[in-house]
């Protein structure tokens, strides 16, 4: 019996599912969430909250951890990892991990009788991980695009304007201050191929749907672009892994895993890619056509795309397609970020977003618009210092949910129109996909149906979807089999709503770009 298993490892969790391919069903599925499995690390969604001045870092030994403890909780649960025909993964895209010379040699020799983490602990030259969410690199980001010609030129080559959160920003910022411990780094991973690394017991390449969230590859060569790579930092080449398809296999699994777990010694391994990529397969969207929105701690809006085109304002990304050709992506960081801001500033259960409380207030909210930034938002890139309201903010419960989640569908649809794409109908994913009342205020801001997949976790389903597509698997008859809209899960956009959001949009734009200006103002005084 053929079967795969995709691990995706996100910000906040490391989880893992099994696919028979055969049977087209999930056989299993366990997970492990960083703040509450391993709380001696003190990063209790997943990543260090004392950073300043815009820094984010994780642990990279915590996710080792992670890995070790996920394994030996599925094998403790009976679970029978000898099935497992081949395995790849998902990781939070854009993080880095910094390596030593040596760091392959030691992924060859590891003691079973010993963790992951004490292992491997020697073997970092950084001892914490820049992720997605750290923004404390706009210096770097100038100094990269000038070099370059301009912004225009990064965003030709390699998808992007120069942005904060990639690679390349994050790893000249790392050469610039650190240059001694840039110094002894062998090789820089990304989140996804670090652990692809560790799985395959060698350091095993980037693919293009991850590789192009770093600055640094040129997406029409799908290689590491010279020029970029050089404007970033000295030596850079030297130190980043091969590029590569995402549909590579990366050999057999490390010695590690089969006596430690139990897995065949003929079990693949396949190279990993980030968690966005992932879940555009995970999703069934892998071709043109369908539009996904993922709701998880940022908000993503993905679909595939023919031709690779850029977003004009600079916040939309191109990243490689794992079933090949490219991908759009937009990412809102006030995503969960910000309904839970609203949630426990009224002490709420979620039952509060659903479609029952969402009729206590009109489409439209008399008006009442919120910009739900209560983080620097980086679609668009503005600082209100938080969430900021066009009338009165003294509100009730009911008023602020739905002030917050219109705000955020209709500053998704003011920021989409560069994919040049009109939605026939939305596929939500992400923890927050499964509220009716929020699906339900998608449906309406958007004006089209929108349904959800029978099956949780999009990253990690694809991951395992890959997987058995790299060793020879049909991607529709996948798609068929794990990607089907679960029964009775459609929302109908309500009559009348389409023309209330039509006529609120150039309003909300209006109101944002006018927030905008004022940051502008504030920030060059
Ligand atoms: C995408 C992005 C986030 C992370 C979250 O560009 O930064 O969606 O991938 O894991």
């Amino acid at each position: 019996m053929p079967m795969f298993l995709g691990l995706d490892l996100s910000t906040q969790s490391l989880s893992a599912v099994l696919l028979d391919a055969e049977q087209g069903v999930i056989v299993a599925e366990d997970s492990v969430n960083f703040g509450e499995s391993l709380p001696h690390y003190h990063q209790a969604h997943g990543y260090d909250e004392s950073g300043t001045c815009g820094t984010v870092h994780a642990n990279p030994l915590m996710w080792l951890e992670a890995l070790d403890l996920l394994l030996g909780q599925m094998k403790s649960r009976g679970f029978d990892f000898s099935k497992v025909t081949a395995v790849s993964g998902s990781g939070q895209q854009h993080g880095s991990v910094y390596l030593r010379h040596g760091f392959e040699e030691k992924l060859k020799s590891l003691d079973t009788s010993q963790s992951l983490k004490d292992q491997l602990a020697e073997c970092l030259s950084r001892s914490s991980s820049p992720i997605w969410m750290d923004s404390s690199t706009s210096v770097e980001c100038v100094e990269i695009a000038s070099a370059v010609g301009g912004n225009a030129v990064v965003c030709a080559k390699s998808g992007s304007i120069a942005i904060e959160r990639f690679t390349g920003p994050q790893i000249r910022k790392f050469a610039k201050n650190e240059p001694e411990a840039y110094a002894k780094t062998g090789v820089i991973h990304l989140v996804s191929s670090f652990f692809a690394s560790i799985m395959a017991g060698k350091s095993v390449a980037i693919d293009y749907g991850d590789g192009a969230g770093m600055n640094l590859m040129n997406l029409a060569k799908g290689d590491w672009d010279a020029d970029l790579v050089n404007a970033t930092a000295t030596d850079l080449m030297a130190k980043l892994p091969k590029c590569q398809p995402s549909i590579e296999k990366s050999g057999l699994i490390s010695n590690y895993f089969v006596e430690k777990y139990g897995f065949s010694p003929t079990c693949e391994t396949v190279i990993w890619s980030g968690d966005n990529p992932c879940s555009l397969i995970g999703m069934g969207a892998a071709k043109p056509g369908k539009v996904v929105i993922s709701l998880g701690t940022s908000d993503t809006l993905f679909a595939a795309m023919p031709e690779p085109h850029t977003d004009p304002d600079g916040y939309g990304h191109v990243f490689g397609n794992p079933a090949g050709g490219y991908m759009s992506l937009i990412c809102f960081k006030n995503g969960s970020l910000a309904r839970e801001a609203v949630k426990e500033e009224f002490d709420l259960e979620w039952s509060a977003f659903e479609k029952e409380s969402l009729l206590e207030t009109p489409a439209g909210n008399d008006g009442l618009m919120m910009l739900p930034f209560f983080e620097p938002e980086i679609t668009p890139r503005v600082n209100t210092g938080g969430p900021v309201y066009s009338k009165d903010p003294d509100h009730s419960a009911a008023q602020r949910v739905r002030a917050v989640l219109e705000g955020q569908f209709l500053n998704m649809r003011a920021h989409f129109d560069w994919l040049g794409v009109e939605p026939e109908s939305i596929s939500l994913t992400g923890g927050a996909s499964a509220n009716d009342g929020i699906a339900q205020v998608v449906a309406n801001v958007f004006g089209v149906l929108v349904d959800r997949l029978d099956v949780p976790g999009s990253a990690a389903i694809g991951a395992g979807m890959r997987a058995c597509h790299a060793l020879g698997g049909d991607l529709t008859r996948l798609e068929q089999q794990f990607c089907q809209a679960k029964q009775g899960s459609e929302i109908v956009p309500e009559s009348e709503t389409k023309a209330i959001y039509d006529a609120m949009l150039p309003k909300f734009k209006e109101f944002l770009t006018s927030q905008q200006s004022q940051d502008q103002k504030k920030s060059s005084s």
